[in-house]
């Protein structure tokens, strides 16, 4: 039986939201992809779950908190892997990736431009490097994906947070390992995704 449908809530960016997306776009699912602009986030605050965006509402239910609902998204359209272990390996390949997402958001928000050139330092010379060495591991001898012998959840938000956020010395830390480059091309052609980067709303963040 298919998925019930989903409205998906999420700011006019990618932030925190696209690799959600992805989840839906790569499975073909039934979802609405309702962005709010960013003065109209006091009036929806006390009304999200969790006060906090994304989140989704389904089945009469909201929920909040962006693993909850990627590991929903996953479970229901096939991007769990294919046991509980291949489960808790992605699941640790989505906490290693939003590390790397909060280094990036820290430095995002830092008011003092010294501090924040030291933070995006961090990320890209440190954070990206980290995920991107723990993705080449998880890809050694020849593999196609990271988990299993499909494609998963793991593939599609690392892949999405090397897409959107990696300059610099993270764009050399990709060049340095070929297996991950081509894991990107990979993810990225997958024809739902192709279709979506071409397509999608265009945004600042
Ligand atoms: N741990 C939460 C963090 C959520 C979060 O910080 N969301 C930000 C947007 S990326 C937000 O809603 N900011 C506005 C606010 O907190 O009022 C998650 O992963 O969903």
């Amino acid at each position: 039986m298919a998925p019930p449908k989903c409205s998906f809530t999420y700011f006019n960016g990618r932030g925190r939201g696209e690799q959600i997306r992805w989840l839906f776009v790569q499975a073909g699912a039934e979802w609405e992809d309702r962005r709010i602009e960013q003065d109209a986030w006091p009036e929806l605050k006390p009304k999200a779950p969790t006060g906090a965006l994304p989140f989704i509402e389904v089945a009469g239910k909201a929920i909040g908190q962006s693993g909850a609902v990627a590991m929903y998204v996953a479970r229901e359209n096939g991007l769990l892997g294919s046991s509980n272990l291949e489960a808790a390996q992605i699941h640790m390949l989505w906490e290693c990736t939003q590390d790397a997402l909060n280094a990036m958001f820290k430095a995002m928000f830092c008011k003092d431009s010294d501090k924040q050139a030291a933070m995006f330092n961090d990320y890209y010379t440190q954070s990206l490097p980290k995920l991107i060495k723990l993705m080449a591991a998880h890809l050694k001898g020849g593999r196609d994906w990271l988990i299993g012998n499909k494609v998963s959840m793991a593939d599609l938000v690392t892949v999405c947070l090397l897409e959107n956020y990696t300059d610099g010395p993270g764009l050399a830390a990709i060049e340095a390992e070929p297996s991950v480059k081509a894991l990107i091309e990979r993810v990225k052609n997958l024809p739902n995704i192709k279709k979506w980067i071409a397509t999608r709303p265009a945004s600042q963040f």
